[in-house]
């Protein structure tokens, strides 16, 4: 594998699926396999658990790791070519790029949708820059549509815990007071997708994703309706996709905040949220720490998910 940035990218989920349960048998099996190769972590936005998963990983394979946060102590870079740069930001991307490049073999990128043009953000324009110039294997820690890691983890974490072949799973929209990128949910529906799982979302009206992501998925406007007989609750909020409210706040309504009678409509579900969670918007307290809520192991996949993602690229180094 040379980038990753979506479920194509991985080639067959089963197989992926297989390799991971591997490696978290013994995480470190291939700790040889990353020595004298850096990677490179570049962060546009904060994060927690993408930045300490995959860095984790890293070692696991023995690499090296580096992280920036261009936010925080390196120069504002511009990312439209063109641009006379007599603003507050003084280094391009294009120069950056390269640059960072030759200090690395591997780039892990998070950048999220900026919400100025929909049609710039779902062009993933800011990674596949990367991926253009950087002469690097590059794989998304959170992209403007997409969060790979995120969705492969979640997979895992399903996988473990499903006791039936074809589990119903429910992403359920659940309000924010802040506006979210739609790249959680995008990449979830990709993913869900690419199973042969029963997969439903719900969401108030005006909050329907992209259609490439929605796919086959049944969408359900009656969020209690679309909770029964569920096996696992995926909760997320996200911003408006449709335009002319594209990257707004339509509803924070917190009738759709998962608690614990709406839990009591499904199959006993498991609960699940990417992290980080706002409690008592998206989620109750007693939801979040019911015996149901696997959100913690969830997270834990993390590692794995970007330990296979890692192996996948480093195999593809060697390779070339
Ligand atoms: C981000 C999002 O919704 O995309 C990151 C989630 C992994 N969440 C926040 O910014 C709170
Ligand atoms: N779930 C996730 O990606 O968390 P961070 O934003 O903390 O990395």
């Amino acid at each position: 594998m040379r980038n990753f940035t979506c479920v194509q990218d991985l080639g067959d989920l089963n197989e992926a699926l297989q390799e991971a349960f591997e490696i978290k048998k013994d995480r470190f099996q291939f700790s040889t396999l990353g020595k004298n190769k850096t990677l490179l972590m570049i962060f546009f936005n904060s994060s927690l658990r993408t930045r300490l998963s995959t860095q984790k990983a890293a070692m696991n394979l023995g690499m090296n790791t580096m992280v920036l946060d261009v936010n925080q102590g390196a120069w504002k870079l511009e990312t439209e070519r063109g641009v006379i740069m007599d603003g507050d930001k003084p280094e391009h991307l294009l120069e950056a790029i390269p640059v960072m490049a030759s200090y690395c073999d591997v780039i892990g990128v998070r950048a999220f949708a900026l919400f100025e043009n929909r049609d710039e953000d779902y062009s993933e324009k800011i990674i596949n820059q990367f991926i253009q110039y950087s002469g690097r294997p590059v794989f998304s820690m959170e992209a403007a549509t997409r969060h790979p890691l995120q969705s492969f983890a979640d997979l895992i974490t399903i996988e473990e815990y499903k006791t039936t072949p074809r589990p119903k799973v429910v992403l359920t929209w659940a309000p924010h007071p802040k506006a979210l990128p739609q790249a959680v949910p995008n990449s979830f529906a990709e993913w869900m997708n690419a199973t042969d799982y029963d997969f439903v979302i719900t969401h108030p009206k005006g909050y329907e994703l992209d259609a490439q992501f929605v796919g086959n998925a049944t969408v359900e406007y009656d969020q209690a309706k679309a909770f029964e007989g569920a096996d696992f609750i995926y909760a997320k909020n996200w911003s408006a996709f449709q335009e002319p409210h594209y990257g707004e706040v339509l509803s924070t309504d917190r009738a759709w905040t998962v608690d614990t009678a709406k839990m009591a409509l499904t199959n006993n579900a498991h609960f699940m949220h990417c992290l980080p969670v706002r409690r008592n918007m998206i989620v109750t307290d007693d939801v979040i720490e019911s015996d149901r809520s696997i959100v913690i192991p969830e997270a834990a996949n993390r590692e794995i998910s970007a330990q296979v993602v890692l192996k996948k690229i480093l195999e593809g180094l060697d390779a070339k």
